[in-house]
């Protein structure tokens, strides 16, 4: 029987390596498992998916609303979704959560690599634009970011290697019996 599909959701902020540990994931699963994978990248997801929506809450929301919808149906399809939106709004993560349950499982990993990091890392520019206030409504510098209180896993890119990050996602799935 075809198994049970699963929708992994990695929140945490800009930088904060979300993207990266979903790719490492993805890759492991295609390399050593016979399931079928969906990467639901947040670059990819703006320019197709959603594009068009900008940055406030309303948009925000209707964003990973989108993304836990697409991921639902890979979900209930006996897939794996990977979704890696910074998904900052604790009420939509649950409304997500409530879609994956109805028809698989559902996990959710916060990204939890601090503040100071993503934005010492600052690999696009993206927060010294927001320091200086050419980007309004920054998530974690100038727009809210709630902290996940119901994650599965909680992980920090800053303590360690993203194989390791990817391989605690892994050894998650894995307990569960998806892999
Ligand atoms: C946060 C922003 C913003 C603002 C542009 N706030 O590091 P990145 O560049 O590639 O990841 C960020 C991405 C966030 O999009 P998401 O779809 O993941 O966000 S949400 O879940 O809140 O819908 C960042 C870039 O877009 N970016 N402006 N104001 N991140």
């Amino acid at each position: 029987p075809p198994r049970r599909g699963v929708v992994v959701l990695l929140s945490g902020l800009s930088g904060s390596g979300k993207s990266t540990v979903a790719r490492r994931v993805a890759e492991r699963l295609v390399e050593g498992s016979d399931r079928r994978v969906s990467l639901l990248d947040g670059d990819e997801v703006r320019h197709v998916l959603s594009s068009g929506l900008g940055f406030s809450k309303a948009d925000r929301d209707t964003n990973v609303r989108r993304i836990g919808w697409v991921a639902a149906e890979v979900a209930r399809h006996g897939g794996i979704a990977l979704c890696a939106p910074i998904a900052p709004y604790a009420s939509v993560r649950a409304e997500v959560r409530a879609m994956a349950e109805a028809v698989g499982d559902f996990v959710l990993v916060h990204v939890a690599t601090p503040l100071e990091v993503c934005e010492a890392r600052d690999r696009k520019g993206l927060y010294a634009k927001a320091r200086a206030g050419l980007i309004p409504a920054f998530t974690g510098v100038s727009d809210p970011y709630e902290a996940p209180e119901d994650a599965e896993l909680v992980l920090d890119t800053s303590q360690g290697p993203v194989d390791d990050a990817a391989g605690a996602v892994l050894a998650l799935l894995e307990g569960r019996g998806y892999l």
